[in-house]
């Protein structure tokens, strides 16, 4: 186990006993959703894992020490200090953890501190991605990288059309990385089921992604996987006004001149502005409905690898 590491006590007895846990981050609380909104969402979603038979670990950084596995005071502390605590990336991590700082942790900085506890399967609301414009800004999200490098697979709806989805899956598929959709054949677009996009892969059941994800790591690849789940239909937005409000949210951005690690959070706080509760109520939903999915993903894995290991001991 990595010295800098802290399980909960919870966490630890599940990974101990090889049960299924879900990874779950913390710059959705701080960065993706208003208070309280953020905290009650994080503790709704952890309590989805939980019904569906798997451990929630919220990841975070907390005064130095990677954490998988809050309190319900450390989940709060994140959320009410919204913007103001440091949303954490790879890059970020060692000089916060040098500080003894304290952070919120983005999909790629989860997926890190999943991997270092062993944890496979993670879920979230959308990952980041290749920015609009980015041909001139390079603002690529080290989420893609990570996925490209860690093997962990992300359960998400996709991500917003603040960025250039189509773009995204270029890059993902540039770095090998499978992009599999639960009952769809078509790249979600978080708020929206349906960005247009096709994907090379459908899947139905969750032991059909736990044996993608076997598979892809039984080959020695060190990678991740993505699984898009589509918002639930009767929690989807309208495209027109969702569509709008990121417009807006854009050239709002563009017009205060942001870059680095600013974009993504100045997009989320301006489009759940201009999209006001509608967007919200849809965000809770699609987080929830893929805590439900991570978890029963992370059961069907554990289950097969339950199953080879005692092949192997027979
Ligand atoms: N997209 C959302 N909600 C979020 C994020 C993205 O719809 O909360 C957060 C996630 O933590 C993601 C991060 O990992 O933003 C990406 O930031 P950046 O684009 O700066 O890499
Ligand atoms: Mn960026």
């Amino acid at each position: 186990m990595n010295p800098l590491l802290d399980l909960s006590p919870e966490v630890a007895a599940a990974l101990a006993d090889q049960r299924p846990v879900v990874a779950l981050e913390s710059t959705i609380i701080s960065h993706g959703m208003p208070w309280p909104q953020n905290a009650e969402t994080a503790l709704a979603v952890e309590a989805e894992v939980r019904a569906h038979g798997a451990v929630p670990a919220t990841v975070a950084v907390i005064d130095g020490r990677l954490k998988a596995g809050l309190s319900r005071e450390q989940i709060e502390r994140l959320g009410r200090s919204g913007g103001e605590v440091a949303k954490v990336s790879r890059r970020d991590m060692g000089l916060l953890v040098a500080r003894g700082g304290t952070g919120a942790t983005t999909v790629a900085a989860t997926m890190i501190v999943a991997a270092l506890a062993g944890i496979r399967v993670f879920a979230t609301g959308g990952i980041g991605g290749v920015h609009r414009g980015a041909e001139t800004s390079f603002d690529i999200s080290a989420d893609l990288q990570e996925l490209a490098r860690t093997p962990v697979a992300v359960v998400c709806a996709g991500a917003k059309s603040i960025l250039d989805l189509r773009l995204t899956l270029e890059y993902l598929e540039t770095h090998g990385v499978p992009v599999l959709g639960y009952r769809t054949r078509r790249l979600p677009a978080f708020f929206t089921r349906d960005s247009g996009l096709d994907l090379d892969a459908q899947l139905d059941e969750p032991a059909d992604l736990a044996r993608v994800m076997k598979a892809q790591w039984a080959l020695g690849f060190t990678g991740g996987i993505v699984v898009a789940n589509p918002i639930p239909a009767e929690h989807a937005l309208p495209t027109e006004a969702v569509d709008r409000a990121i417009e807006q949210a854009l050239a709002d951005a563009q017009a205060q001149g942001l870059s680095g690690k600013a974009v993504t959070p100045f997009l989320l706080a301006r489009v759940n502005a201009l999209t006001g509760g509608v967007s919200l109520a849809g965000n809770i939903q699609l987080v929830l409905n893929n805590a439900r999915l991570a978890a029963r993903v992370a059961v069907a894995y554990s289950a097969l690898s339950c199953a080879s290991a005692c092949d192997r001991a027979s």
